[in-house]
């Protein structure tokens, strides 16, 4: 398996809710480490072009809104196997099929409202990371 990097997300309803350090422990006990880590807002620019590829479907503008509605964490999380690992350590998009024990089952109030996100491929690791830390991205080489 290789080292790889991915790009993850605390969402507006963890930070809002105070369970940052939980959930960057987390990480830290799923045995990655912290290529990046930045708290922040994002833009509603942003946010759209983030999400373009839903742009078309129902719940576009209501998760945009979600999303510049607080405080983020964006993070480049690494480790071996990091993208698809990652994806079983937040668990499935809806909480209520989340695995128990996982992030979004955790700490998930609904589909939308779902405490984190993770890159789904490398494909989207590697724009994700270009988009929030383009300097740290040309600095570094994306598994691919
Ligand atoms: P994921 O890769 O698990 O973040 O899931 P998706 O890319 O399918 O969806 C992106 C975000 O859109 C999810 F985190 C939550 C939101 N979403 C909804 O609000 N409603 C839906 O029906 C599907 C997704």
């Amino acid at each position: 398996m290789a080292y790889e990097k991915t790009f993850a997300m605390i969402k507006p309803n963890a930070t809002e809710k105070g369970v940052i350090g939980r959930i960057i422990d987390k990480y830290e006990c799923e045995g990655f480490s912290f290529g990046k880590i930045e708290y922040t807002w994002i833009t509603v620019a942003d946010a759209r072009e983030f999400y373009a590829e839903h742009k078309d479907r129902p719940f576009y503008n209501g998760l945009v809104e979600f999303m510049t509605s607080g405080p983020v964490v964006l993070m480049v999380l690494e480790r071996e196997n990091a993208i698809a690992y990652n994806r079983e350590v937040m668990g499935a998009t809806n909480p209520d099929d989340a695995a128990t024990g996982t992030i979004r089952e955790l700490w998930a109030d609904s589909l939308e409202a779902n405490s984190v996100h993770g890159s789904d491929s490398s494909v989207s690791a590697a724009r994700e990371i270009e988009f929030f830390f383009p300097d740290y991205a040309a600095d570094v080489a994306i598994a691919a």
